[in-house]
């Protein structure tokens, strides 16, 4: 059995598994060099060959336990036609959203648009680099997805107050999403990707009242067709409200929290497996910090099935010296 599905599955408490949120790409010098020479990062993602070397290239050189496919949650709306620019300095820029342009899009064209994933999943999947490690496939969960389909480039803080203003759009575009993201996790499953974890980076914009509508609901149609597939689903509903509600509504295998949750709350509230919370800051101060914070996580889930990761994704100042040091304290704990 691999690493993660002993801890979700198993529910195995003696050891803990570490990955970490944002691996490929941004800290290592390796990936700088091939991005510099590909300045279009879509056209990157697309390049087979490249994106299963920027995937490995975290596993060639530290001793994790999972390997995350080089792509961006942004993918999806890339396959249904809208267009997706990522600009130095700003983020993503997408163009306006047409929704009979949206409708229009079947499966079939929307696989050929983003084949190249596939392909790169099943290249790594099938290295021997990871024949007794975990191949993560991912997605953007319907929530944050709308929020960059709708709002054009990244919400920042908060959404614009027009946001929920043309209803019938935002309500026909969530369900296109939820569609095609089916197709893209099934794909993905399909090609080796043997976890597949829900990034809801933005679940702390929405009030409480908003959460059944645009969180609870799409997500659990999406948790319950991954468990069809018999794959385990990690959900990451960064900085929401309401963990514990999320955990009991939409239930999925396990639960990545971010780092503004207080471990010893959750370990009391939650009874599914958990991954994460470590401040992705604290890789940018002194071994000694370090190591007092990764202890912090690793007594306090002890007893519990924990996967150690970020609360976050791995900041670009990182500097990989520090990540080597934070996979040997979880290692040889
Ligand atoms: O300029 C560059 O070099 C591109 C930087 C970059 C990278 C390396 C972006 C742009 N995306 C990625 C890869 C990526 N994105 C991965 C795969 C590899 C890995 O995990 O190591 C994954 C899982 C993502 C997921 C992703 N993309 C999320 C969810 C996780 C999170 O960090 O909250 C989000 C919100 C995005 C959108 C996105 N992609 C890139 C940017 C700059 C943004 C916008 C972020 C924002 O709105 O602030």
């Amino acid at each position: 059995m691999r690493p993660l599905n002993k801890v979700i599955t198993n529910k195995d408490t003696s050891f803990k598994p570490i990955w970490i949120m944002r691996q490929a790409g941004r800290y290592l010098p390796e990936f700088r060099e091939i991005r510099k020479n590909n300045p279009d990062f879509i056209n990157l993602c697309l390049n087979d060959n490249l994106s299963s070397e920027i995937t490995l290239q975290p596993l060639k050189r530290f001793d994790i336990d999972a390997a995350i496919i080089f792509s961006d949650i942004l993918m999806l709306p890339y396959g249904l036609g809208q267009k997706v620019k990522f600009e130095k300095n700003f983020g993503p820029k997408l163009d306006k959203l047409n929704l009979n342009d949206l409708t229009k899009i079947d499966e079939i064209d929307f696989v050929e648009k983003i084949y190249p994933v596939y392909k790169a999943i099943k290249k790594v999947s099938t290295d021997p680099i990871l024949k007794n490690k975990n191949t993560i496939g991912f997605v953007g969960a319907p929530w944050t997805l709308l929020v960059y389909m709708i709002n054009l480039k990244s919400p920042k803080k908060d959404l614009s107050k027009n946001f929920f203003q043309d209803e019938f759009l935002i309500n026909r575009t969530l369900l296109v999403i939820e569609n095609f993201l089916k197709v893209h996790i099934k794909n993905q499953i399909e090609n080796g990707a043997n976890v597949i974890q829900i990034f809801d980076s933005w679940a702390g914009l929405l009030e409480l009242k908003d959460l059944p509508n645009y969180i609870y609901t799409p997500t659990l149609n999406l948790v319950e067709y991954v468990k069809s597939l018999n794959v385990p689903v990690i959900c990451f509903p960064r900085e929401i409200k309401d963990y514990k509600e999320f955990c009991e509504i939409v239930k999925p295998d396990a639960i990545s929290i971010d780092y503004n949750v207080d471990p010893k709350k959750i370990l009391n509230e939650i009874k599914i497996p958990i991954q994460g919370g470590l401040d992705p800051k604290v890789l940018l101060t002194n071994y000694e910090n370090l190591k007092k914070e990764t202890y912090k996580y690793l007594e306090i889930f002890k007893d519990h099935p924990y996967i150690f990761n970020l609360g976050h994704g791995i900041l670009p100042e990182t500097k990989p010296e520090m990540v080597a040091n934070l996979i040997k304290l979880v290692k040889n704990n």
